[in-house]
Parts: structure tokens; C-alpha cells; sequence
């Protein structure tokens, strides 16, 4: 099923969009460390990253942590700013733990530019990209609602408190169910980014209430897990599964009708975004301190057609 999708290495699908960098940025080096290593909404962004770098002559070294974990990504930022990069692209892993760490970067007169994730204090940053991800968390409740006119429970699984990407998507999602007295809200629990334990959560919940009607997944792995879990559960036709991003696996569960809708993002044209920012600041050009990406929702219908390039890169 997935042999359509051109699914191995960066096409130019899923990497267009994003403004172009300017000229004379030649030799400029990018270090972009991502949120976690083999995601494939960061493996997209490095993608729109690579392609826009290459446009500009400027290089690009990519590295992520194994797990979604700040104490694992703080040795490597710490690393990347000895290598003495002229700017670096990061996911930040944690709002807390990852601002000290980059805050020196942008001390060691490294330009720092968020992307997805972002912290408490960025004022040291040059500029942010990423999604309207409270935006999508409201989506992510209407896609819900029409599949369920009649209401009931709902669950959201996250990743970690203190992300600040899933938080805004979980925080979005159950500020749309308080609006609407027809759902019950069940509150928000972590898989620590873990399909496994997103699996987990699912059946344990889907044990207490039976009769849960929808699932928030605010990302790749708890989309992941969340499905696994209902489909354990024999729930399949019952609970409506809405997951943040859009990876093959997810691509997978939507045809097999595990999941019925996917929030897919822009990651590579966060990527283009953010080398676009970096090398402005480095030419000492005009920087846009915040820029907001926008979201596909893809169902069946559209999986095919419209949505299609919408759809990760993996690698
Ligand atoms: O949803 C993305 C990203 O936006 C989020 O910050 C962390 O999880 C993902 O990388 C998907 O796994």
C-alpha cells in the first residue's frame, strides 16, 4: 500500500513550500538537532533544512537524542555549541530543562532559531516556526464531533507534561470539549512517547469506560500506540482515533480505518522557514521573530488526492 508514497529519502513533495534564503549566505554552517533521532516529522524537516541550505551554499549537520528526553539532548546541544556552528535549528525536548543550555548557545554569539518545540524564556532566539498547534487540537476535537454529533467521552494521549507543542494541541482540544456540554473530558495522560505505553493507556481506559467515543493522539507515537490499543480492545468501531502527524504507520492505520483523521503539519516547511531565519540574522538582514505553519487534516477521502503530499518523508 505504501509503494505510491515515495516514502525513502527527501521528495520534493513533502519539502516545497517555505520562503528561499538569500543570497550571500555562502559557507554558513547549520547544526539542526532535532527532538528525537528517526521521527519522521523531524526527518521531514530535516529534509526542507537540507534543501534549503543547498539552495543557500550553506552546510547543514543534523543530530537527534534517542529518546524525546531533555538529559539526552542536552549533551548534544552542548556538543554542537563547541563545534562552533554559525546557527542552530532545535527542537527544544522540554520548555525548562533546554533553555539554559541554549541560551548559552545564543551566548557563544551562535543564532538560535526554535523550531516545533519552543521554552518558557525565548527571548535568546532569534525566531520561531512551528505550527498553530492549539489550532490543531481544536481540529482535532471537530473531527471528532463529526464523527460523534451525539457526544460522549474523550480522551487525549500526550507525550510529557512540560513539551510545549502537545500541551498547546491538548490544551486547544479540551478547551474545544469544554465548549461543547455533549463531551465529557478524561482528562490527559503520557506515553512518555512510547507506542507501547500509549497502547496501554488506551485499553486500560477503554476498560473503565467502554464507552469512550474519541481519542485525541497529540503526535506520531501516541497515534502510533493509541490505535494498537483500540484495535486490542476490539473497539474499532466505536471510538474515533484523531492523531497529531501524519507518518507512514499513520498513513497505514487511517486505510486499515483504525484511525479515521490525521493532523498533519508542515515540518519541511518549518525546516525551509528556519534556514531561511538563520541566515537573515547571519547577514544581518530583516528576521522574523515568529512564524506560525499551517495543518492538513487527512482522512480517507482525501488520503489519495489532495492530502497526498502532505504526507512525512521517512528515511
Ligand atoms: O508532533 C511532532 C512534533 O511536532 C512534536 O513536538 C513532537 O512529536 C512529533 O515529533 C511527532 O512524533
Amino acid at each position: 500500500a505504501s509503494a505510491g508514497l515515495m516514502l525513502t529519502g527527501c521528495s520534493g513533495g513533502a519539502s516545497s513550500g517555505g520562503s528561499s534564503a538569500g543570497a550571500g549566505s555562502d559557507g554558513y554552517k547549520i547544526a539542526f538537532i532535532q527532538g528525537v533521532a528517526g521521527d519522521e516529522f523531524y526527518i521531514s524537516m530535516q529534509c526542507g533544512i537540507e534543501s534549503a541550505a543547498k539552495d543557500a551554499g550553506a552546510t547543514v549537520t543534523t543530530q537527534g537524542p534517542e529518546k524525546f528526553d531533555p538529559t539526552l539532548q542536552k549533551p548534544l546541544v552542548d556538543s554542537v555549541v563547541a563545534s562552533k556552528p554559525d546557527a542552530i535549528l532545535v527542537a527544544p525536548t522540554d520548555v525548562k530543562a533546554m533553555e539554559a543550555p541554549l541560551k548559552a548557545a545564543a551566548d557563544a554569539g551562535i543564532k538560535v532559531v526554535l523550531v516545533d518545540t519552543t521554552v518558557d524564556d525565548p527571548s535568546f532566539a532569534v525566531s520561531q516556526i512551528s505550527s498553530d498547534n492549539k489550532g490543531g487540537g481544536a481540529a482535532a476535537f471537530d473531527a471528532i464531533k463529526e464523527a460523534h454529533p451525539e457526544g460522549g467521552k474523550v480522551l487525549v494521549v500526550s507525550v510529557d507534561p512540560g513539551i510545549s507543542t502537545t500541551d498547546a494541541r491538548a490544551e486547544g482540544f479540551q478547551e474545544a470539549v469544554k465548549g461543547d456540554d455533549k463531551f465529557t473530558d478524561l482528562g490527559v495522560q503520557y506515553s512518555h512517547n512510547e507506542p507501547s505505553t500509549a497502547a496501554e493507556i488506551v485499553t486500560a481506559a477503554l476498560q473503565k469506560d467502554p464507552d469512550i467515543v474519541g481519542i485525541f493522539a497529540a503526535n506520531l507515537f501516541a497515534a502510533e500506540g493509541s490505535a494498537t490499543g483500540v484495535k486490542q480492545a476490539g473497539k474499532e468501531d466505536s471510538v474515533t482515533i484523531v492523531g497529531f502527524d501524519a507518518g507512514p504507520a499513520q498513513v497505514k492505520q487511517l486505510k486499515e480505518g483504525t484511525v479515521q483523521a490525521l493532523v498533519a503539519q508542515e515540518p519541511a516547511t518549518i525546516g525551509k522557514d528556519g534556514v531561511a531565519q538563520a541566515i537573515a540574522a547571519l547577514n544581518g538582514d530583516k528576521v522574523e521573530a515568529k512564524i506560525e505553519t499551517g495543518f492538513t487534516i487527512i482522512t480517507k477521502d482525501n488520503v489519495d488526492g489532495d492530502a497526498k503530499d502532505a504526507v512525512y518523508q521517512s528515511k
